[in-house]
């Protein structure tokens, strides 16, 4: 009896030990493999160091350059060194570093928005999450944060580093944060894997502690009165995530500008899944200076409730790199029960790039991925024109497990899609719904009106080209009922009598009127014309005739409504 219960008792100190290895590596484990915040911590010996840089570089700064937001420029080879950088970084990053980081900028609001009085007490966290970006730029972002927002609305300024090579960004950066901005509130943590701007965003959130988030771009500059606005409007309404009018700082010389104080648009989508601008539909809205609806929002600028940011699913974590949150996000809020405005007495200056200065891991297209995530989750059946634009993502294994995301779709009983598009989108051209026609446009040769490859935001012919066999978009056409051969966007308009243009859509315009007859042709009323692809070659855009009743004139659509016909 007494030897067995020695021999437990040794058993027992062997599991203990095991078990306490088995924590060991679990510890160490997680110590090296999470993305946990690292801190700074600066060894003082860097000191000297980081002032030996930092010193001079601050002395290199030429007062009142781009002072009021005035585009700035340089001379001699500093002006050729910046025109490189330009073309490198689609920054002028030479121009920035000269800058001052606190320049001041004009108040870019409409003048009856200094009237109001916003007296609300809630604090913020203000998120900055960033990859490789120019120092001075996102010490300046920081900068207007701190010098244009009232001391009692701001909680902190988190600032999350998505694990960027630039050693800048690292010891310097840090040592900035400890001696410049000393007693500012301003945190920062260094992923230590890269994690994309969503999971970045993140974990910014879980260490945030202010009511409000308000997450930025790490190139943006705040202006005067516009905290106060957003989060005057969240103490009023936890529900609505709110973005301010977004100014373009541009590029090349980081001048600030504005369309104005009285005209913005606010929030669209493609059904690509692209954010569009657009403008806002209803008259009343347009001259309203409290907050707007908008159907979607650009992503990198907003403000949304702590609490209500984590109830309504903060982010699909399973989100890779760059694109797609943001309609992602939209569709969510909208359908879940809360409101997305823009709020025009905010504005914020963001620098637009013409490209992306950073490569993404795998060269990954995570925009791509990501929509195809947020199409199947939350757009219903219309998920069926994104895939239309990508049907190589619909049954792909690469889009990853989605379980999650639509539990919580039922969890918190959202609306559909449908009700989305009828009750906030109701401008949104949807080409199979209350349209006369749609799909393929064929003539009796098996050749298909066809858009050319035309970019979104561009006009160009309405061409013809071998149909596919496949449904792809750019040989997708509707008939709307109002009588427009349209894309998405763009409306078949004659032009110089002959020549068909894919054009915006007016709605109104006569030149954008045609007429579908039972014959088989597409009538112009204006131009008293048919659509005609005699002599027209492969590739190259159709044109308006003297109708002829020739197989020339003659063209079918996929899907016809039996009230098409005139
Ligand atoms: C827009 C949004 C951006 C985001 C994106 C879609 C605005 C003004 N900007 O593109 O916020 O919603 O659409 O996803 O609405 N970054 C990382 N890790 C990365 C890549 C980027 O932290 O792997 C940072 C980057 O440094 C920047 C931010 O994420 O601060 C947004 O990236 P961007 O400025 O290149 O995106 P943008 O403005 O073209
Ligand atoms: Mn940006």
């Amino acid at each position: 009896m007494l030897l067995k219960y020695g021999r437990l008792k040794k058993i027992h100190i062997k599991l203990l030990i095991v078990v306490f290895i088995l924590i060991l590596y679990v510890l160490v484990y997680l110590k090296l493999f999470n993305n946990d915040i690292s801190g700074f911590n600066l060894p003082l010996k860097f000191e000297n160091e980081f002032e030996a840089i930092l010193g001079p570089y601050e002395a290199k700064i030429i007062e009142k350059l781009g002072n009021n937001g005035e585009p700035a420029y340089l001379w001699g080879d500093e002006a050729l060194e910046g025109e490189k950088a330009l073309k490198k970084f689609a920054l002028n990053t030479i121009l920035s570093d000269r800058m001052p980081l606190d320049r001041k900028l004009k108040d870019p609001r409409n003048t009856k928005c200094k009237d109001f009085q916003y007296d609300t007490k809630l604090k913020a966290t203000v998120i900055i999450i960033f990859y490789n970006e120019l120092l001075s730029v996102i010490l300046r972002t920081i900068w207007s944060v701190i010098l244009q927002s009232p001391e009692q609305n701001l909680q902190e300024i988190i600032l999350v580093d998505d694990s960027s090579t630039d050693e800048n960004l690292k010891g310097l950066l840090d040592y900035y944060i400890t001696t410049r901005l000393k007693d500012k509130k301003v945190k920062i943590i260094h992923l230590k894997n890269r994690l994309g701007l969503i999971r970045a965003r993140l974990q910014g959130a879980r260490l945030a502690t202010g009511d409000v988030m308000i997450f930025l771009d790490a190139h943006c500059e705040a202006t005067k009165g516009w905290i106060e606005p957003l989060l005057a409007r969240i103490e009023e309404e936890k529900s609505a995530v709110l973005v301010p009018i977004i100014d373009v700082i541009e590029a090349n010389t980081l001048a600030y500008s504005t369309n104005g104080d009285t005209t913005y648009q606010v929030g669209g989508f493609s059904w690509s899944g692209h954010f569009t601008w657009i403008n806002i539909q209803d008259e009343a809205d347009k001259k309203k200076l409290t907050p707007v609806k908008s159907p979607t929002m650009a992503g990198g600028l907003f403000a949304i409730d702590r609490k209500f940011f984590w109830n309504i699913g903060s982010y699909d974590e399973q989100m890779d790199g760059w694109g797609g949150e943001n309609l992602e996000m939209s569709f969510r809020i909208w359908q879940c029960g809360g409101r997305l405005e823009t709020v025009p007495c905010s504005r914020v200056g963001h620098i637009f790039r013409d490209f992306h200065p950073y490569t993404f891991p795998n060269n990954k297209d995570t925009h791509g991925i990501n929509t195809a995530r947020l199409a199947h989750v939350w757009m219903d059946d219309y998920k069926r024109f994104f895939f239309m634009y990508q049907p190589g993502l619909e049954n792909n294994p690469v889009v990853g497990d989605l379980t999650h995301r639509k539990q919580l779709r039922s969890k918190l009983r959202c609306k559909s899609f449908k009700w989305y598009l009828e009750n906030i989108y109701p401008e949104k051209f949807v080409p199979d719904e209350n349209v006369y026609a749609y799909g393929q446009v064929k003539t009796p040769f098996e050749l298909c009106l066809d858009d050319l490859q035309l970019p979104e935001d561009k006009i160009g012919p309405l061409g013809l080209y071998n149909c596919h066999p496949y449904t792809a978009m750019s040989q997708f056409f509707s008939l709307s009922s109002k009588g427009e051969l349209r894309k998405e966007n763009v409306c078949a308009e004659v032009f110089s009598s002959k020549m068909v243009q894919l054009t915006e859509c007016h709605g109104h315009k006569r030149d954008q009127y045609w007429v579908f007859h039972k014959n088989g042709t597409i009538y112009h009323p204006t131009s008293k014309k048919c659509l005609s692809s005699e002599n027209i070659d492969i590739g190259k855009g159709v044109v308006v005739d003297k109708c002829k009743n020739t197989v020339y004139q003659k063209w079918t659509f996929t899907n016809i409504n039996a009230t098409a016909y005139n």
